[in-house]
């Protein structure tokens, strides 16, 4: 099983830590192909690319490539929405959103019934939701 897992970086790394900790998660399910969402040395700046031309062949070959997407969509990001555009209708997509600061999840993502959205608090509610998720799929 090949997981892309999506996350916020020019968007803001206010969750870089969780990130790491749903790959370490994940890793249990399959291969993770987009492990650096959770590098710590990436800045919401995300100059650490060659080049974005490339970022964005890389990303979508491994879009291509992977057979589900995990999209952790608490923090808004341009590009976590792309990509749950790019493969909604083709491949398993699962959002988790963990409410905060009272900040209120895009409609584009909370309102398509095609999209599967479940909400968590910690870490160790992720576990039975992604355990479910992977078992169904
Ligand atoms: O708009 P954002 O930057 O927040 O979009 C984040 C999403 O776009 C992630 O889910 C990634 O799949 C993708 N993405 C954005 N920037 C990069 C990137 N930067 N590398 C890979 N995927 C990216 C350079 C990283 C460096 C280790 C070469």
């Amino acid at each position: 099983m090949k997981i892309y897992f999506a996350g916020s970086i020019r968007g803001g790394r206010d969750d870089e830590e969780l990130y790491l900790e749903i790959i370490n998660l994940l890793g249990k399910y399959g291969k993770v192909l987009t492990e650096h969402i959770g590098d710590k040395t990436l800045s919401a700046l995300g100059e650490d690319g060659p080049n974005d031309e490339y970022i964005y062949d890389r990303d979508m070959a491994w879009l291509n490539e992977a057979d589900v997407l995990v999209a952790e969509v608490s923090t808004p990001s341009l590009g976590v929405g792309y990509e749950v555009g790019k493969m909604e209708g083709k491949k398993p997509i699962i959002c988790i959103y963990r409410e905060h600061d009272g900040k209120r999840l895009s409609g584009m993502i909370g309102g398509n019934k095609n999209i599967k959205l479940l909400k968590y608090q910690t870490i160790e509610d992720l576990e039975p939701i992604l355990r479910s998720f992977f078992e169904k799929i």
